[in-house]
């Protein structure tokens, strides 16, 4: 909603209300056309601003959306339109974009590829970097305050480079295996292939209208999309996000199901997929450019997939949010039932040896806890009571704890240090109260670590890893998300794959 029409040089006295229109559903649709279809889309699918379709606004309440109408969004190029639109209009527009259009939108082979951008083809731009500094210490910082990334130097603590990415990235950027591209999904669809060699975006396209995440392939040649709408997985070339095959996600029984989350296998040379519609977890591999899907059926519908190390086991949360599910991948059988207190991220989970013996340990979105579990017995070995529900997990092969967020509730201000071998928290800090601490990343070394104040006038904080002191505070707008290029090429035990 950039453009403001003619009516708003009238000023307020002319205030558009639907309240006294005989159809109101007609003159919204106009209203919406007028006012929104230039930045959101004739169809809602999006433009410049965000698609605005159920699906992609479930997570922003409807009373939100409307003080977004009425007082703009700060820091975009959504303006106000209190002065334009009276309350009863901005109401029926709220309710509008609210409704599923009559017909649910087509984003099939023919409207990915025209939405395919190559601004830098692949071998167009040098193959050094444009700048000093350790590549593989680089950190990408995703700030969801104003949709922008930051390019932040690992050895000096110290910002190199700020950038618009799409609305709403969503998911761990996924890196080459060289750590020079990396790429980004957001909840509209759009993937985007970044070089950090020259801090320019050389590819997007659009993969669907409401996505989850993206993957890339151990050996970095493909990229695969998970969709919720459409019902798709969708595959590309990682080199110009070309696209190489749309595959519809259903069981044999014709029945078809939104997928949460695609994740690289990289011993397996495959992807996989957990689907929330059907009781089936999904193994695709390419080969020649052809994806061929193997299906495995399971006990319950499984969501937020762990695995371990050598990808033999994967760990799924029931959609109960009770218990997890084990499955063996060479045979796609369950082995193992894990009690879990309350809806375990799974996707947050983090491994190490302990004793003698591989551990890992999620934390719950439901209840405080943390779960540690024996990977070689599946048995739940010791679960940690936490200030409140938590949802990243976080260490470091060469350090000695792991961390985990209090991200909801009165606590949310707070975070604990857990001691990998005594399996005990050691220490709770809070570095901002009354603002929410989240989501840990180690610098490769494990040396040191960035901790999120997850606000609009937020930071990340820089520790030591050994002592837990501050170091520094860098201004930050909501910074989300940390990724470290050497722990994710490498695939660390204690980052996020
Ligand atoms: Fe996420 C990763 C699912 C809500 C921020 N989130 C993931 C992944 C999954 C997932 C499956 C792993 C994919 C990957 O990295 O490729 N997230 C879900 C949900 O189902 C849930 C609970 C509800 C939803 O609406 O999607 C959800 N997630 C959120 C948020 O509300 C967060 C806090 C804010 C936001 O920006 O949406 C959020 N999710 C994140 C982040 C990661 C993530 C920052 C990457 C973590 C990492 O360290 O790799």
């Amino acid at each position: 909603m950039i453009r403001r029409n003619a009516l708003l040089i009238l000023g307020t006295s002319l205030l558009i209300s639907t309240s006294l229109q005989a159809n109101p559903t007609e003159e919204t649709e106009a209203l919406y056309q007028q006012h929104c279809a230039s930045c959101h889309g004739a169809d809602r699918l999006g433009g410049m601003g965000p698609a605005l379709l159920p699906q992609n606004l479930s997570r922003l309440k409807q009373p939100a959306a409307e003080a977004v109408i009425r007082n703009g969004q700060p820091a975009t190029q959504m303006p106000a339109f209190a002065d334009v639109l009276d309350a009863d209009a901005i109401t029926a527009l709220a309710d509008y974009i609210y409704r599923a259009p009559a017909k649910t939108p087509d984003w099939g082979q023919a409207e990915i590829l025209a939405s395919h951008l190559l601004p830098h083809p692949s071998g167009t731009l040098p193959d050094e970097p444009a700048y000093k500094a350790d590549m593989m210490n680089l950190f990408l910082v995703v700030e969801t305050g104003d949709h922008h990334v930051t390019v932040l130097d690992g050895d000096k603590m110290e910002p190199i480079h700020r950038f618009a990415s799409r609305y709403a990235l969503h998911g761990g950027p996924k890196y080459s295996p060289d750590g020079r591209y990396v790429y980004f999904g957001s909840r509209d669809g759009w993937i985007t292939r970044y070089d950090l060699f020259n801090l320019t975006v050389t590819a997007e396209v659009r993969a669907g209208i409401n996505m989850r995440n993206i993957a890339v392939s151990a050996d970095g040649k493909y990229v695969m999309a998970a969709n919720y709408l459409p019902h798709t997985l969708v595959l590309f070339d990682a080199a110009n996000l070309e696209l190489v095959d749309v595959i519809p996600v259903g069981n044999d029984a014709g029945d078809s199901s939104r997928v949460s989350a695609v994740y690289t296998a990289p011993p397996r040379n495959s992807f996989i997929a957990a689907l929330k519609d059907i009781p089936e977890a999904w193994e695709i591999t390419v080969q020649d450019g052809e994806a061929k899907v193997r299906q495995m059926q399971t006990d319950t519908w499984l969501d937020d997939f762990f695995f371990d190390p050598d990808y033999q086991h994967l760990i799924g949360a029931a959609r109960d949010g009770k218990r997890g599910y084990v499955i063996n991948l060479d045979t796609g059988a369950t082995i193992a039932e894990l009690p879990l207190p309350g809806m375990p991220h799974l996707g947050s989970g983090v491994t190490w040896e302990s004793q003698g013996r591989r551990v890992m340990a999620t934390p719950h979105l439901g209840t405080g806890a943390v779960s540690i579990i024996d990977m070689q017995t599946w048995e739940v070995i010791k679960t940690l009571k936490t200030e409140g529900p938590g949802f990243f997990m976080r260490s470091h092969e060469n350090s000695r704890y792991a961390w985990v967020d209090v991200f909801f509730g009165p606590n949310q201000d707070k975070v604990h240090v857990i001691d990998k071998q005594t399996l005990e928290i050691v220490k709770t800090l809070q570095p901002a109260p009354g603002k929410v601490a989240a989501h840990v990343e180690f610098d490769r070394y494990g040396k040191k670590l960035l901790l999120s104040i997850w606000e609009k006038d937020g930071a990340v904080i820089v520790y030591d890893a050994e002592t837990l002191e501050e170091e520094k505070r860098i201004p930050m707008n909501k910074p989300s998300g940390k990724y470290n290029v050497w722990n994710k090429i490498n695939y660390e035990e204690g980052t996020s794959h």
